[in-house]
C-alpha cells in the first residue's frame, strides 16, 4: 500500500516590496528587486500604476543616471519595448525610443523574443524577454493629487491628461488597461467622490453598448460625446489580480476522488486552465473565472505538477498577464 503526499505552492502576482528611493525632481524612483520581488514586465508594469505612478521612462540621461543609480548598477525592467512591432521602440507613453544609451550588441531581439527593455549597468539598455523576471524602478509623483488609483481604475483628472478619445484609448492600452468599462453610475460616483479635487466633471470610458462611438461619464450616466473633444478618462487596468487554488496541500490517497479548484479575479474575468507540464489537462470543469482539476481513482500515474494559468486578454493582443499554481507530488511507500 502506498500514500501519497500532493504537493502545492501559489505563485500570484504579489506586489513587490520597495528596496531603495530617490527624489528625482517633482518624482520618487522607487526601486523593487528581492527574491520575492522580481517580477515579469507586466507585473511590473502594474505594479507601478498600482503605487500610483508609472515604470520610469528615462528620456535624458539625468534621470537615466538616477535610475541607475537607484537600481545600483543591476538590470531593472524601464518603461519602453518593441511589444507592438518589431524594431518599433516606443516608450510606454506611447512617445518613439531612441537607442541613445545601449549596451554592446544590443538591441539584438535575440531568439526572436525580446520586446522589453532593462536598463543595465552603467545605465545602459538592452532588450530582453518581458516573461523573464528582474526588479523594476516606479517613477511616482511625490506630491498626493493624481493620477488616482482604485483597485483596477486609475482615473486621469483634468489637468494632467485631457485628450481626444482615441488618444485616451491608446494611453489606457499602452498601461495595460483599457478605457474603463463602468456598469452605473453608482459605480462612477463612488470613483468620483475619492477624488480630492475633482477638475472635471465628465470622463472618456469604455462602452459596450452597440451604437455608440465615443462615451463619456458624468453624473447624469453615460452619453454619446464628439470625440475629439478633450476630456480627462479613466482606465481599467486588464490584469489578473490574484489566483488561488481551494486546497495547498492535499493529502491524496491512491483510488479515491480529488478535486482541486482553482479560481482567479481580475478585469476582465481571466480565463482559468489547468496545464500538467505543459499540456491542457482534459479533466477539468472550466467556469467564469474559475477550474476544477478532476482526478478521478487516483492512482500513481496522476502524481505530478499541475499548473493552473490564469489569462487575461484584450482585443486578442498581447496585453495579458498571467498567474500561476504549481502541484506536486511526492509519493511514500509503506
Ligand atoms: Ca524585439
Ligand atoms: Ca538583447
Amino acid at each position: 500500500m502506498f500514500s501519497a503526499l500532493l504537493f502545492l505552492c501559489v505563485v500570484t502576482s504579489a506586489l513587490a516590496g520597495m528596496k531603495n528611493s530617490a527624489t528625482f525632481g517633482k518624482t520618487v524612483l522607487k526601486y523593487y528587486v528581492g527574491e520575492q520581488d522580481t517580477t515579469i514586465f507586466a507585473t511590473a508594469l502594474v505594479s507601478c500604476i498600482q503605487s500610483g505612478g508609472e515604470l520610469v521612462m528615462p528620456k535624458d540621461k539625468k534621470l537615466n543616471d538616477a535610475v541607475a543609480s537607484v537600481a545600483k548598477g543591476t538590470p531593472a525592467w524601464i518603461g519602453g519595448g518593441d511589444l507592438f512591432g518589431e524594431g518599433n521602440y516606443e516608450w510606454i507613453d506611447g512617445k518613439r525610443h531612441e537607442w541613445t544609451l545601449v549596451s554592446c550588441r544590443e538591441p539584438n531581439d535575440h531568439g526572436n523574443g525580446e520586446d522589453c527593455i532593462l536598463i543595465g549597468g552603467g545605465g545602459r539598455w538592452f532588450d530582453h524577454g518581458c516573461c523573464t523576471e528582474w526588479g523594476y524602478v516606479c517613477q511616482i509623483p511625490n506630491t498626493k493629487s493624481m493620477p488616482y488609483e482604485n483597485s483596477a481604475f486609475t482615473v486621469y483628472d483634468g489637468n494632467i491628461d485631457q485628450t481626444t478619445y482615441l488618444q485616451a484609448e491608446q494611453f489606457c492600452k499602452r498601461r495595460l488597461s483599457r478605457l474603463a468599462v463602468l456598469h452605473d453610475r453608482e459605480q462612477f460616483q463612488t470613483l468620483l467622490s475619492k477624488l480630492e479635487n475633482p477638475s472635471m466633471t465628465s470622463f472618456w470610458v469604455h462602452s459596450e453598448q452597440d451604437g455608440y462611438s465615443c462615451i463619456s461619464v458624468s453624473d447624469d450616466g453615460l452619453s454619446d460625446s464628439d470625440c475629439l473633444q478633450s476630456l480627462p478618462f479613466i482606465c481599467e487596468q486588464v490584469a489578473v489580480h490574484d489566483v488561488s487554488v481551494s486546497e495547498e496541500r492535499p493529502f491524496a490517497e491512491s483510488g479515491i476522488n480529488l478535486n482541486i479548484n482553482c479560481s482567479a479575479s481580475g478585469t476582465p474575468i481571466p480565463k482559468v486552465t489547468w496545464y500538467r507540464e505543459g499540456n491542457y489537462v482534459p479533466h477539468q470543469k472550466r467556469g467564469l473565472g474559475s477550474s476544477t482539476l478532476v482526478l478521478k481513482d487516483l492512482d500513481v500515474d496522476d502524481f505530478g505538477m499541475y499548473v493552473c494559468k490564469a489569462v487575461n486578454e484584450v482585443d486578442g493582443q498581447l496585453r495579458r498577464m498571467e498567474g500561476f499554481s504549481f502541484v506536486e507530488s511526492s509519493t511514500t511507500m509503506e
